[in-house]
């Protein structure tokens, strides 16, 4: 949410400036000052860096996209459920032996990281029918429903947590207690236990179709009763824990449970119910299993996206000249791309999938004292002082962490060719008002140039070199 009041407070102070002037003798031409003080950037520069060539231009990038590997998973999505196909399913219950819970207990410790043992995933339906079971469930404050996702079919709900799972101490003859849909899950190190769970088996799925997994994950129960009262509310969506965007994971590892019937293979797999949790994979573990499972895909993620560094000196002190006094990114041209495998040792991906993503700013730097508020394409979309102290100098001190982020904004309606970015820094004295700071056109003395996002900025205090404002001969 952008609030105005910063442009607000600034058009007050002008108000100000305007009500002094007037009750004094001496005319106070506020144009005039401002020319006056870009007046005095222009020669510190040029007595810093030389005369500008008049073609010189202010944007050093290039057009180069970059490649990264998707890490956030589940974005909040609609929750919509489309049971329309004629398949079936069947329920019962099965006896899981301690094998699994020795396993788990060995392999996916509570508050580990266990990311590394399995990988994202979808499965490819075949003729035969296949079962899922849930077969643990660890300690979680969360609620959360097990989905289904079937290319050309739907989505379809197959088990909400705590629902028909019982267990006891394997090798006892404690009565099985339930686990419920709060905190009160098992804790592996308590075990090996003893598991009665429901199984789902089904039948007549389309053959060869793409299936994945989610968790439609609320943050409480009662985030959960919200849902079922207003589903159109978009607060009380879920958040979506899915098997294609690495927050559930086909153990590599993992033994086929004793007591399967003959022949018949599983996949076990691990499931993380919060984004920003711990990784350990034991907050849902479940398997599929069938004669044979169905077979697993290996699926990509990448994000292809441009981008570019703007770097700012604010005429805070005009003989400074470190350009880090605002210092953000902008990646445009995004773009999320799946790449899914015929299986997981394939190097050649069988299917792609595009989706265009919106423009995102990223604020890494901010090495002044002024207020300032950053605009894409005139709209305000980031103030410094509704984030931080505005006095206070963020990041540029010797040792700087570049991948800093202070703040995220969106870039609706950023042009990168057009640079149309700007900053309204508010000015030193109390009634100076504030100034908008455009892209420099060429042959001005720069306030803001672009850089490719691998440019690291200056320290503070330390000015720019001058090899960065070399001129350049006009084009052609
Ligand atoms: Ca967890
Ligand atoms: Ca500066
Ligand atoms: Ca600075």
């Amino acid at each position: 949410m952008i609030t105005k009041k910063f442009l607000l407070m600034g058009s007050m102070a002008v108000m100000g400036v305007a009500f002094i002037s007037c009750s004094n003798e001496s005319l106070f031409d506020d144009n005039a000052y401002h020319k006056q003080k870009e007046e005095a950037y222009t020669s510190n520069f040029e007595k810093r860096y030389g005369k500008i060539d008049p073609n010189q231009t202010w944007d050093f990038t290039t057009d180069t996209p970059t490649y990264s590997m998707v890490s956030t998973g589940g974005a909040t999505r609609a929750a919509a459920s489309l049971e329309t196909a004629d398949f079936t399913c069947e329920v019962r219950e099965m006896d899981i032996q301690p094998d699994i819970s020795t396993y788990i207990a060995a392999n996916l410790p509570k508050g580990q990281n266990n990311s590394s043992k399995g990988r994202k995933f979808e499965m490819v339906i075949g003729e035969n029918d296949f079962t899922v079971v849930p077969l643990f469930q660890g300690c979680a404050s969360y609620y959360w429903e097990l989905w289904m996702t079937v290319e050309g079919v739907g989505e379809y709900k197959i088990w909400s947590k705590g629902e028909g799972l019982k267990y006891r101490k394997a090798g006892t003859n404690d009565e099985f207690q339930t686990v419920g849909t709060g905190k009160d899950g098992m804790d592996s190190s308590k075990g090996p236990f003893e598991v009665k769970a429901p199984s789902y088996t089904f039948n007549n799925l389309p053959t060869g179709n793409s299936m994945a997994f989610s968790l439609r994950v609320w943050t409480s129960y009662d985030k959960f009763l919200a849902y079922e009262q207003n589903p159109l509310n978009e607060a009380n969506h879920p958040i979506i824990s899915s098997s294609v965007d690495a927050w559930m994971i086909d153990l590599q590892n993992a033994p086929v449970p004793v007591g399967l019937p003959e022949g018949y293979s599983a996949t076990i797999i691990g499931c993380e119910d919060n984004k920003h949790g711990d990784n350990d994979f034991e907050d849902l573990v479940f398997m599929v299993y069938g004669k044979p499972v169905p077979p697993t895909k290996r699926v990509e993620k990448v994000i292809e996206q441009k981008s570019k560094r703007y770097i700012m000196e604010d005429l805070g002190e005009t003989d400074d000249f470190d350009f880090n006094d605002v210092v953000f990114d902008i990646f445009y041209d995004r773009k999320e791309i799946t790449y899914i495998y015929d299986n997981a040792d394939a190097t050649v991906p069988s299917d792609t999938q595009t989706r265009t993503l919106e423009n995102l700013g990223v604020v890494r730097a901010a090495g002044g004292t002024l207020d300032f508020a950053i605009k894409i394409a005139g709209e305000e979309v980031w103030v410094k002082s509704e984030n931080v102290s505005k006095t206070q100098m963020i990041n540029t001190q010797p040792g700087y962490n570049p991948y800093n982020v202070m703040g995220e904004f969106k870039a609706t309606g950023y042009i990168a060719n057009a640079n149309n970015v700007s900053v309204v820094v508010e000015d030193r004295g109390s009634n100076d008002g504030v100034h908008s700071i455009p892209f420099p056109e060429a042959g001005v003395a720069p306030k803001i140039v672009a850089v490719p996002v691998t440019t690291n900025w200056m320290n503070e205090r330390v000015k720019v070199p001058t090899d960065w404002f070399t001129p350049k001969p006009a084009n052609n």
